[in-house]
């Protein structure tokens, strides 16, 4: 069969068998439901239809996944025929059972598939699910009205609102499957299924003419759904579509339900928010695809020494006890390392307690920690990573140890955050396997991990830190080295800009809102107060002697800390926090101090409009960016908008600063710089790589493919 659409051999292959027509999809590697499959979906059932000898068809999946979806690179290009609702709609229509016999993901459109389908048995392995809500879309291909029929309207709203995979054995007890078959392969589970059929000759049983269970209850609880979706996912478009969508299902008849899903999917396929969800899915992807991937292979990687057992060094052994690594934990003495044991198991009890893991499964995880205050204990390890003190000396002194002991080939890691990890190199006699691993706090949960790959350091051992970010599922993105690396250097970067607008007249709470309303979890000053307004301080102290007279510098921070608020742990800082009390309240003594460095700059206050604030926030984030990219700190613009995205929460649905920034045009950014610099031309200097692109009139998506 070839496919229409391109005239090349067809992805969706058929075979009669026993009178029941095998229709294999095989578009690797997860059977993204493209225009081809589509195309070769519809010719099956026709061929179904046409054909008097075929009794049942079954469809499966080739390879590792049933289907994993709609093909996402296509959507925000023209649709092409066939549309999917309407292949679903004549799978389903057909006169002949038709079994879906899934192994592995049936994901968005491939669980709609399914549906569309009569019958549905899977391997025990098999994940179902409709996570079109993590792409900023909704079911579009009969899901919202067809789960519903299936599982009930309201499981089948929150199914749709989460995201969730299913196990097979949920996927059964909820109603969307009808057997979990005991063996692997899904061609032979399906036609044992369909024999049985046969013999039994059951009739077909069409998903569109299923009640839905809970009719008369549903309406009721999803008002109540609609109003806890609203608060949770706020700023996010699809997930109230999504409830629409079910509310039509339970008033609608089925045809005129599918035409109100229909327009609700394109509202959300044409909201900017799915084209930021779904960059952000393939940056999540892509930072894995760098130069030293197709360089080199990772080298043996079983065993993992850290150093330091604060919180830091704790997340970090947590996530490698996670992934299943062997770990030997070394602090200085008998009191630091039982402190670093009892931070690795309260993580542990407290799964246990909520009963998310067996006290079994606890111990058989601990059961891989050693602790021990002799670094000879690192001799045998594959990679170590140190997370003491944040101090270029104590570092130094900690890896010329490390390269006394440790075993030739291993990796040595330092975790971090700006520290010159050349330096750090340069006091072993193997610098090429010295590689900076940053991880954020908690450890064992943000996702980011920024691999900072020194001058020197070999490209087999940042294969093997890629190999490690993927055996703990972190995001990896590579860096290099400088102040801050990607994250902190921006970071730092922007904080200064709103520390130029608190001094010359808004408010931290107004900043903190702005930058919440942008969607953000929260503002720089509430994050300031949560992370320890002492470390930052130390930070501006270290670079005083280096920084230069002519930068501005705003010492309101500074007048915080002297007193002794250090934000959340002393119960004051930009906020106060009240004991028993969620969350901080605005401090009038904070404003007198900022209105009193005001006086002491003789700056006279001036309003500054939420949309004012974040110009400003936004273009400091995105000219840093620029400048990181230029002298090659970051690969690409992707790695970027993953490393804020993951690391600093940047707000997902927008796509990660850089994407911002095409979408708000860069010859914009580049005019708001311009225009702020004629109050400060020594901070806001445009990076040549935004004049360069507005003059050739790109965007930094064009920098997004490797060379
Ligand atoms: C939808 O269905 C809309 C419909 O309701 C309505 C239509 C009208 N398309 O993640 P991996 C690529 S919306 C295109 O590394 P894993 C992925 O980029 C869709 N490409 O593997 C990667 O490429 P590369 C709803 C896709 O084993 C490669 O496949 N479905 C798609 O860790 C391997 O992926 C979803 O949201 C796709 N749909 O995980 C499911 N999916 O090798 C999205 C994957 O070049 N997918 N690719 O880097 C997933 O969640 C995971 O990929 C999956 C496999 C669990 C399937």
């Amino acid at each position: 069969m070839t496919s229409p659409a391109n005239h090349l051999p067809s992805p969706v292959h058929t075979a009669l068998q026993e009178g029941i027509l095998v229709v294999r999809i095989d578009n690797p590697p997860v059977n993204a439901l493209n225009a081809a499959v589509r195309a070769g979906l519809q010719a099956a059932v026709q061929q179904a239809q046409s054909d008097a000898s075929v009794r049942a068809v079954l469809l499966v999946g080739v390879g590792r996944a049933f289907i994993a979806g709609a093909d996402i690179r296509e959507f925000g290009k023209p649709p092409q025929e066939p549309l999917l609702p309407g292949v679903c709609n004549q799978i389903e229509a057909l006169d002949k059972p038709v079994v879906a016999s899934i192994n592995g993901p049936a994901l968005g459109g491939g669980l709609e598939v399914a549906m569309a389908a009569h019958y549905r048995v899977a391997t025990p392995h098999s994940k179902l699910g409709l996570p079109e809500v993590t792409l900023g879309l909704l079911p579009g291909a009969g899901g919202t009205q067809r789960a519903p029929r299936l599982m009930g309207a309201m499981a089948a709203a929150e199914l749709m609102l989460s995201g969730k995979h299913l196990s097979a054995d949920a996927a059964h007890k909820a109603g969307l499957l009808d057997a979990v078959a005991s063996g692997a392969d899904a061609v032979d589970n399906g036609l044992a299924f369909v024999r049985d059929l046969l013999a039994r000759n059951a009739p077909v049983r069409r998903t569109r003419d299923q009640a839905i269970s809970d009719a008369a209850t549903a309406p009721a609880a999803l008002d109540q759904l609609a109003a806890d979706t609203a608060a949770r996912n706020k700023g996010l478009f699809s997930p109230a579509k999504i409830i629409d969508c079910v509310r039509a299902a339970l008033r609608m008849p089925f045809d005129e339900g599918l035409a109100f899903e229909r327009a609700r999917f394109v509202e959300c396929l044409d909201s900017p928010q799915r084209a930021g969800l779904i960059h952000a899915f393939f940056a999540e992807r892509e930072v894995a695809k760098i130069p030293e991937a197709s360089a080199a292979q990772p080298r043996p990687l079983q065993t993992i020494g850290v150093i330091g057992g604060g919180t830091m060094g704790a997340g970090i052994t947590v996530a490698a006890l996670d992934a299943g690594l062997q770990v030997t934990m070394v602090e200085r003495d008998a009191d630091s390392i039982a402190r670093g044991r009892t931070n690795v198991e309260k993580v542990y009890n407290s799964l246990v307690d909520r009963q998310r893991m067996t006290a079994q499964a606890r111990e058989a995880v601990l059961a891989r920690l050693t602790l021990s205050t002799d670094y000879d204990d690192l001799k045998d390890v594959d990679l170590v990573i140190e997370a003491v003190f944040e101090d270029l000396g104590v570092k130094k002194e900690v890896f010329a140890q490390l390269d006394r002991i440790c075993k030739s080939g291993a990796v040595l890691a330092t975790n971090t955050s700006y520290l010159d990890i050349d330096a750090i190199a340069a006091v072993t006699r193997r610098p090429s396997d010295v590689i900076g691993l940053h991880f954020f706090s908690p450890a064992n949960i943000m996702r980011l991990l920024e691999i900072v790959v020194a001058e020197r350091t070999s490209a087999e051992v940042v294969a093997t830190a890629f190999e490690l970010a993927r055996k703990m599922k972190k995001v990896p993105v590579r860096a290099g080295v400088c102040d801050g690396f990607i994250g902190n250097r921006i970071l730092a970067t922007y904080r200064q800009a709103a520390d130029y607008l608190m001094e010359d007249g808004a408010s931290p709470y107004d900043i903190d809102k702005a930058v919440r309303d942008f969607g953000y979890p929260m503002g720089p000053y509430q994050m300031m107060d949560l992370t320890g307004g002492d470390i930052g301080w130390a930070t501006r102290k270290r670079k005083a002697l280096t920084r230069d007279p002519k930068t501005r510098y705003v010492e309101i921070s500074d007048r915080i800390c002297e007193r002794g608020w250090f934000g959340q742990k002393t119960g004051r800082g930009y906020y106060v926090y009240a004991q028993g009390v969620r969350g901080g309240q605005p401090d009038p003594e904070v404003a007198q101090i900022v209105d009193a460095e005001r006086a002491r700059k003789g700056v006279t206050p001036r309003a500054f409009s939420a949309d004012d604030i974040m110009r400003r926030y936004m273009a400091a984030m995105v000219n840093e960016g620029a400048k990181v990219l230029e002298e090659g700190v970051a690969l690409r613009p992707l790695d970027i908008d993953a490393t804020f995205i993951f690391g600093y929460g940047f707000p997902r649905w927008r796509g990660g600063p850089m994407f911002w920034a095409d979408a708000y045009g860069l010859p914009n950014v580049l005019a708001d710089i311009e225009a702020f610099a004629k109050e400060d031309a020594l901070f806001w200097q445009p990076a040549p790589l935004l004049q360069k692109l507005v003059a050739e009139g790109r965007g930094f998506a064009s920098l997004n493919t490797l060379k």
